[in-house]
C-alpha cells in the first residue's frame, strides 16, 4: 500500500513518503493480511480449552457441540463487555476522585463547575440546596451505587436520564420476551459491574447458549455503558474539569513546534491530562524548559484525551489515531505521554528510534519499551511536574536534522456539549425542533469512533460527513472522527457554503458550523442525552427522531458497545468494517432485521 492510498491526510501522506524506514500500522497491516477468515466471520471459539474450534463447512460443531450461532452470538457479547469495561472502568475512576475531592483526601483537583454538579444532582433526584462538597459526596456515591447494587433494580443514572417513553419500552419489551418465550432474559443493566461479569460467565464453556438471550444480555451490558458509565464519565468529568464552551482550536501535526519542548497525551483520561496542561503553564516549568534552550512548553493531545483537553481547555489535537505513530516520526516530539485505551504498543520500539520518551502512568496499562512514571491522583501535581521535566531534558537531544514537522494545521469550531448548544440555541431545543419540523434539517446523524488502517485513513469520516451535510442532514459526533472532521477543516463556518440549502440557513442563522464536535467516545453520552432531550420535548421516544449513527471505520470492542447502546435506544446505526458476525445467519438476522421491529 502506498502512501497515497493509506490516507487523506496530506500531513500523513508528506511524512510517510519521507519515513519509509520506519515500520508503521499499514506495514503491519498488510503483513497481517489476507486476515483469518474464521475470525473475520467470528466462527472462531477459544473460550475452553477442548478448543480453539472453529466452524466451517466440513465442521459445523465446536467439540462441545456449540454451532455457529452460539460461537458468533458468544464472540459479540465478550466484545461489548469489553468495551463496556473500558469506559466504564474510565468512569470509576472518575467517580472515586470526585469521593475524594469531597471529602479532602484530594487536595490536587477541585470542582470547576458548581452549577453541573447542582445540574446532575437535580437529575438524580437529590436535594440540591447543600454545601458543595457534601452533594459532591452524595453524587459520587449514586455513581459508585450503580457499580455495586445487588438488587434487581436498574441504574440510578439510566433511569433518571433516560426518557420514560424509552424505559417504558425495555420493560414492556423484558416482560413480551418472557411471556413469548417464557425465558427470562433482561434488558435493563442493573449494576455495571455485574452486567460485564454476567457477559463473561455466559460466555464461558457451557453456559448460555441461545444466541437471541446472548445478544440480548450484550444490550443489556451496553446500555450499562452508555446510560451509565460513559454518561457518568462525561457528567462527573464536566463537574470536575468544567462543562465545554464553544470555542475555536487547531488540529493536526503542524500544531508541534519547531522551538518548543513538545508533549503529546494519548489516551482517554482528562484526569492525567488535564494535570500536564494545567502544570506545562507554571513559570517554573517554562523557566526549565528555557534552560534547556526551548522557547516555551507546548502540550497537544492525541485520540480521546486530546478530545478532553480540546474540549475544555481549548489544547490544540494533533490527530486521531492513526496519527500517533506519525506524532513521533515528526522527529520533534520530546514525550508521548499516555494513560489508557487505544495506545499501540509499537510505540515503544518506534520511540527509541528518535529522541522521544514514551511515558506510560497507568497503574492499568503498561508497555514494552516504555518509561513508566507512576501516575497517582493523590500526588498527581508533583507527577506532572516529573512528567514535564523528562521531556524538557529530553529537548537538547532532539536531533534537528531528523525533524519533520508537516506543515499543515486546520482550525476548528468545537467545545459543543448540550450546555453549550443550548445557550447557542437561545436557551432552549425550540429552534432545532423547529428546524427539524420545518425540513431545513432532515435529520441528525451522529458520527463516532476509530481509525482503521483496512479502511483509507479518514476517509469514510470525511465523504460520509460532506455528504450528509450536502443532504441537509446535520452532523454531530466525537472520538476520532470528530478530530478527522475537524483536521479536514468541516468544523469551520465556511463549511456552511458547502451544506444544503435549509441546513445552510439555519447554521448561518446560530452561527456555527453544521459539524459538531461534541467531545470524546464517553462524550457519546452528550449524543444521547442530546436524543433523550429532544425526544422528552416532543413527548416522543428516541425511535421517532430523524436520528441515525455510524461509525465508518471503527476499530475497538468500545465502538461495538457505541454502536450496541444506540441501537438499543432506538437510533439505527451504520458499521463499517463489517462486523465479525457473518458466519451466523441467525446472528446477521437478528442484527440487521428482527432488531428494527423490538427498538422501534
Ligand atoms: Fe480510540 Fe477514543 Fe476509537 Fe479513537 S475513536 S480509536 S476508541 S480514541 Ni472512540
Ligand atoms: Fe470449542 Fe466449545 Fe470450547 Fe468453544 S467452548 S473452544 S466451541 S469446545
Amino acid at each position: 500500500m502506498g502512501a497515497e492510498e493509506r490516507s487523506v491526510d496530506p500531513a500523513i501522506k508528506g511524512l510517510l513518503k519521507v519515513s519509509q524506514s520506519y515500520e508503521t500500522v499499514w506495514d503491519r497491516l498488510d503483513s497481517q493480511t489476507p486476515h483469518c477468515k474464521f475470525g473475520l466471520q467470528g466462527v472462531c471459539c477459544r473460550n475452553c480449552i477442548m478448543g480453539p474450534c472453529r466452524i466451517s463447512q466440513k465442521t459445523k460443531f465446536g467439540v462441545c457441540g456449540a454451532n455457529e450461532d452460539t460461537i458468533v452470538a458468544r464472540n459479540v457479547v465478550r466484545a461489548i463487555a469489553a468495551g463496556v469495561a473500558a469506559h466504564s472502568d474510565h468512569a470509576r475512576a472518575v467517580a472515586i476522585l470526585l469521593a475524594e475531592i469531597a471529602s479532602g483526601e484530594n487536595q490536587d483537583y477541585r470542582i470547576a463547575d458548581p452549577e453541573k454538579l447542582k445540574a446532575v444532582a437535580g437529575r438524580l433526584g437529590l436535594e440540591t440546596q447543600k454545601e458543595l462538597l457534601v452533594l459532591a459526596k452524595e453524587v459520587a456515591g449514586v455513581a459508585m451505587e450503580d457499580f455495586g447494587r445487588q438488587a434487581e433494580e436498574a441504574l440510578k443514572f439510566l433511569k433518571s436520564y433516560v426518557p420514560p417513553q424509552r424505559l417504558k419500552r425495555w420493560q414492556e419489551l423484558e416482560k413480551n420476551l418472557y411471556k413469548q418465550t417464557a425465558k427470562k432474559m433482561g434488558i435493563l443493566p442493573r449494576n455495571i459491574d455485574r452486567e460485564i461479569a454476567e457477559s463473561l460467565h455466559r460466555t464461558t464453556m457451557g453456559v448460555d447458549h441461545d444466541p437471541l438471550s446472548l445478544l440480548l444480555q450484550g444490550v443489556r451490558t451496553s446500555l450499562a455503558d452508555g446510560w451509565g458509565g460513559s454518561l457518568m464519565a462525561t457528567e462527573l468529568q464536566d463537574i470536575i474539569f468544567g462543562t465545554p464552551r464553544v470555542r475555536a482550536i487547531s488540529t493536526n501535526l503542524g500544531v508541534l513546534s519547531a522551538d518548543k519542548v513538545n508533549i503529546v497525551i494519548h489516551g482517554h483520561e482528562p484526569i492525567l491530562s488535564e494535570k500536564i496542561v494545567e502544570m506545562a503553564s507554571h513559570p517554573e516549568m517554562e523557566r526549565l524548559a528555557h534552560e534547556v534552550g526551548a522557547e516555551g512548553i507546548n502540550v497537544v493531545g492525541i485520540c480521546c484525551t486530546g478530545n478532553e483537553i480540546l474540549m475544555r481547555q481549548g489544547v490544540p489535537v494533533a490527530g486521531n489515531e492513526l496519527h500517533q505513530e506519525m506524532a513521533i516520526l515528526t522527529g520533534a516530539v520530546e514525550a508521548m505521554v499516555v494513560d489508557v485505551q487505544c495506545i499501540y504498543p509499537a510505540l515503544g520500539k518506534l520511540a527509541k528510534c528518535f529522541h522521544t520518551k514514551f511515558i506510560s502512568t497507568s497503574d492499568r496499562a503498561k508497555f514494552p519499551e516504555s518509561l513508566h512514571i507512576q501516575f497517582e491522583e493523590k500526588n498527581a501535581d508533583e507527577v506532572a511536574r516529573k512528567i514535564i521535566e523528562t521531556a524538557i531534558k529530553a529537548f537538547p537531544l532532539r536531533n534537528k536534522n531528523q525533524v519533520n514537522i508537516p506543515n499543515h494545521t486546520s482550525e476548528a469550531i468545537v467545545g459543543f456539549s448540550n450546555e453549550a448548544l443550548i445557550d447557542l440555541l437561545g436557551g432552549s431545543l425550540t429552534p432545532l425542533i423547529e428546524a427539524m419540523i420545518s425540513g431545513d434539517i432532515k435529520g441528525v446523524v451522529g458520527i463516532v469512533g476509530c481509525n482503521n488502517p483496512k479502511v483509507k485513513h479518514d476517509y469514510h469520516h470525511t465523504t460520509l460527513t460532506q455528504e450528509l451535510i450536502k443532504r441537509d442532514i446535520l452532523v454531530i459526533g466525537t472520538g476520532c472522527w470528530a478530530i478527522a472532521a475537524a483536521k479536514a477543516g468541516l468544523m469551520r463556518l465556511q463549511t456552511q457554503e458547502i451544506s444544503g440549502p435549509g441546513l445552510k440557513k439555519v447554521c448561518k442563522a446560530l452561527k456555527i458550523p453544521p459539524v459538531i464536535h461534541m467531545g470524546s467516545c464517553v462524550d457519546c453520552s452528550r449524543m444521547l442525552n442530546l436524543a433523550g432531550a429532544l425526544a422528552g420535548y416532543l413527548k416522543s421516544d428516541i425511535s421517532d427522531l430523524p436520528l441515525v449513527g455510524s461509525a465508518p471505520e471503527w476499530t475497538t470492542e468500545k465502538a461495538m458497545a457505541i454502536g450496541t447502546y444506540f441501537i438499543a435506544s432506538g437510533i439505527p446505526v451504520h458499521l463499517w468494517p463489517i462486523p465479525p458476525v457473518t458466519g451466523s445467519q441467525t446472528v446477521v438476522k437478528m442484527l440487521t432485521e428482527d432488531i428494527n421491529q423490538s427498538t422501534k
